[in-house]
């Protein structure tokens, strides 16, 4: 006999001990697409406790729709072990050009993340964060988060938190969190470019300068990936996908400079 209410008991209980014992983590990784998931990935490798919120109810963010829809990705050869070291299967097409498949990187980046020991929760929206104003300093402690659903449906519900000690905006185009954090503190704006947005495509330049701008650009918070070069208003560089995985896996390397040294 199955009781549905086993059923349901079994759910809420599990996310809930899930939430709880997260309400309080060293990293809040914000977007679950190729910068998150590896940020998040080499975050938990070292022992570091993270989450990423996902708003959408599906990860992988812009990897599955790969190049105008043709599910495949390209990385180059600087970023190749970052893929292979997880098992993604990639084959050179060019002198330095490796192809993937894009539901396999989903699905590997995906599952690697969690058994690092990260979690994912989807359906999540960021929709602020927390601050704290220190010696004459904000500093970024916290996501604020809501059911997508709800931002969708946009209706009043107050939100919860999360307390974290580092925030990565790994938000994509859209830069949604540090857009958040300008749009309500504009003293910080001196450090990061007046309009928010990426530049046309470049594609050599668009891939150093992801890597480039993955920086904490408010203590507290570090921006990643494609909202890395939307805040440095850097080129756009389509489906090549070594510079995001670099731009994660770095983001990962500040953050925890930073955790060890609060
Ligand atoms: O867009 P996305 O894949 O970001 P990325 O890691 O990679 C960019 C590439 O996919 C591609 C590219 C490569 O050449 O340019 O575009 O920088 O993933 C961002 C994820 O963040 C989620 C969004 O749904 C997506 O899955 N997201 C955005 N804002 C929020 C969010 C938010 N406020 N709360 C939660 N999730």
């Amino acid at each position: 006999m199955i009781s549905e209410i086993s059923i349901s008991r079994a759910i809420i209980k599990s996310f809930l001990e899930d939430l709880m014992k997260n309400l309080e983590i060293d990293v809040a990784v914000v977007g679950a697409g190729p910068s998150g998931l590896t940020a998040a990935r080499y975050l938990a490798k070292e022992g570091a406790k993270v989450v990423v919120f996902e708003r959408n109810l599906y990860v992988g963010g812009g990897i599955w729709g790969g190049g105008m829809m043709f599910p495949k990705i390209v990385v180059q050869e600087k970023a190749k072990d970052i893929l292979e070291e997880i098992g993604v299967n990639l084959v050179e097409s060019e002198k330095g050009y490796y192809v993937a498949d894009s539901v396999e990187v989903v699905s590997k980046c995906t599952s690697a993340t969690l058994d690092a020991g990260a979690k994912i929760w989807i359906g999540m929206n960021v929709e602020d964060v927390m601050f704290r104003e220190e010696r004459d300093e904000y500093r970024i402690c916290g996501v604020v988060i809501n059911w997508n659903a709800v931002e969708l449906a946009g209706l009043h519900v107050d939100p919860l938190t999360i307390e974290a000690k580092v925030v990565i905006d790994a938000t994509g185009h859209d830069a949604t969190v540090i857009r958040r954090v300008l749009e309500k503190i504009p003293e910080v704006r001196g450090i990061v470019s007046k309009k928010i947005g990426e530049m046309p495509m470049w594609a050599e330049k668009g891939e150093e300068a992801v890597v480039e701008n993955t920086k904490e650009v408010i203590p507290g918070l570090i921006v990643a990936g494609m909202a890395a070069n939307a805040v440095f208003r850097s080129p756009r560089m389509g489906p090549i996908f070594g510079g995001m995985l670099l731009s994660g896996k770095r983001a990962a390397e500040i953050a925890l400079r930073i955790l060890k040294s609060s």
